[in-house]
């Protein structure tokens, strides 16, 4: 179902109109409301009249996360304190939190572009949704939780964690939808045998996955695993949280809500704008917040944009799924490696569970990767031969499809530390060291 259709089938020319008029507004508002964009423009030598059409955003600053953090708390929301409902922050791995603040407006806009990406999966008022993303500063669970009440859901509101609940109100409820990051998901299918429950226990139809990277493999073997349909859902919280984009029925890209949030991609580099099909990071400006705009801010993440019409008829721009940001590429011995070709190429294998951890260390000044893989249950391995063949398989499977060698160890099931939130698949020691 399209929710929106005077927007997500809107023309391209049409679109653009719409975006510059935005973009103007919004440009007005950061420069006589935001100490940091108005010097930073000035800086530039750039005027709020210079910004006449969406052509022009390039003439604008970019954001960068440490902007954020200069500027904690809420160094760079635009209105008083008094017009913020609802403040979110992501952990951030080093140092401080990042925050931003949410006006009722916003508040509305997110429902409403949750909204879009849910009706896009076919979700509607008949769907009981079991929201297992995490509930508090993170975006996930209450940002998921204000859309599927928008669209008519019934909610429950479960949060992350406690395997054994989740499965028990998923059976008692009947939920028919499922919220969560895509390796608690396939951590929860892993757990069904064991707390006593089949898939015919469940009326699970439909994921909605995200907040991670994953590839199209992951995609495939979670629909597999719990015989639903799997959407990839994408946000981030400095630009709104989850609803920035989802995909629709074809899988063919993810359709941002673009009157919303304007992507572009750059050269992870240079920092200049990519042609169309070319891949880089993505950069979002927030086309209609009022808490906490922000002009080009970057995401890190990597994807691609395609403006073709999609066959479900939306005219929407849609980025290729996420599977890797800038910041996430180890280099290994010079290689680039994203831990998603990884999984890649496990599941492309299918014979070992895709619950792994690639352990990167520095032995006498080279680099080394150590690669344990679960076993999976169902295909176990009896003898010590047959799994060293079996690693001795996936090390060249690896080698091939990567380029690099790596170190396999295959471990009994259920080994590896689960996440209740993001998936946490790599460790530096090098960077410990
Ligand atoms: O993860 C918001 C979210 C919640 C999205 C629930 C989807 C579902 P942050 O914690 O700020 O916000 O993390 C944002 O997570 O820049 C990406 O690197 C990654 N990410 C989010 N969604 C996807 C996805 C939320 N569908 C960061 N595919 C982003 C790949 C994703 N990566």
């Amino acid at each position: 179902m399209i929710w929106n259709k005077k927007i997500e089938c809107i023309s391209r020319l049409e679109m653009r109109a719409l975006q510059g008029e935005k973009l103007k507004e919004l440009v007005n508002h950061v420069y006589n409301n935001v100490t940091f964009y108005r010097n930073r423009m000035d800086e530039m030598g750039v005027k709020p009249a210079d910004i006449q059409s969406i052509d022009d955003i390039v003439k604008l600053p970019f954001t960068y996360k440490t902007d954020l953090r200069d500027h904690y708390p809420f160094g760079l929301f635009a209105v008083p304190m008094k017009e913020i409902v609802r403040v979110h922050a992501s952990s951030g791995t080093t140092g401080k939190p990042t925050t931003v603040g949410y006006t009722i407006k916003d508040i509305e806009n997110w429902r409403e572009v949750l909204a879009r990406c849910l009706a896009m999966a076919g979700i509607s008022s008949d769907d009981i949704m079991q929201v297992s993303y995490g509930y508090g500063l993170f975006t996930g669970g209450l940002g998921v939780h204000y859309g599927a009440e928008t669209v008519g859901c019934s909610v429950i509101p479960i949060s992350g964690g406690n395997t054994r609940r989740q499965l028990q109100l998923m059976a008692d409820f009947g939920s028919t939808i499922l919220a969560c990051t895509p390796s608690y998901a396939l951590h929860l299918a892993d757990a069904l045998a064991e707390n006593g429950y089949t898939l015919a226990d469940m009326k699970l139809k439909i994921g909605i996955f995200g907040a991670e990277p994953w590839t199209e493999n992951m995609r495939l073997e979670l629909e597999k695993k719990w015989g639903i349909k799997a959407f990839d859902i994408y946000g981030l919280s400095e630009i709104m949280g989850p609803g920035v984009a989802n995909d629709c029925e074809y899988h063919a890209g993810l359709h941002v809500h673009e009157d919303h949030f304007y992507p572009e991609i750059v050269d992870p580099i240079t920092k200049k704008p990519l042609n169309v099909g070319e891949e880089g990071e993505l950069v979002f400006t927030t086309l209609t917040k009022e808490g906490i705009p922000l002009l080009r801010y970057n995401t890190r993440d990597l994807s691609t944009l395609n403006y073709e019409k999609c066959s479900c008829g939306r005219t929407s721009v849609r980025m290729k799924k996420i599977t890797g940001r800038s910041d996430d590429m180890l280099i290994i011995r010079g290689v680039n490696l994203f831990p998603s070709q990884i999984e890649h190429v496990l599941l492309e294998m299918g014979e070992t569970s895709a619950h792994y951890m690639l352990y990167v260390d520095k032995v006498n000044n080279l680099d080394t990767l150590e690669l344990q893989v679960e076993l999976d249950e169902a295909k176990m391995v009896d003898t010590i031969r047959d799994l060293q063949n079996l690693s001795k398989k996936i090390e060249h499977a690896l080698n091939s499809a990567l380029g690099l060698s790596v170190k396999v160890t295959l471990v009994e099931p259920k080994t590896i530390a689960r996440s209740e939130g993001k998936a946490v698949r790599v460790i530096d020691k090098r960077k410990l060291a």
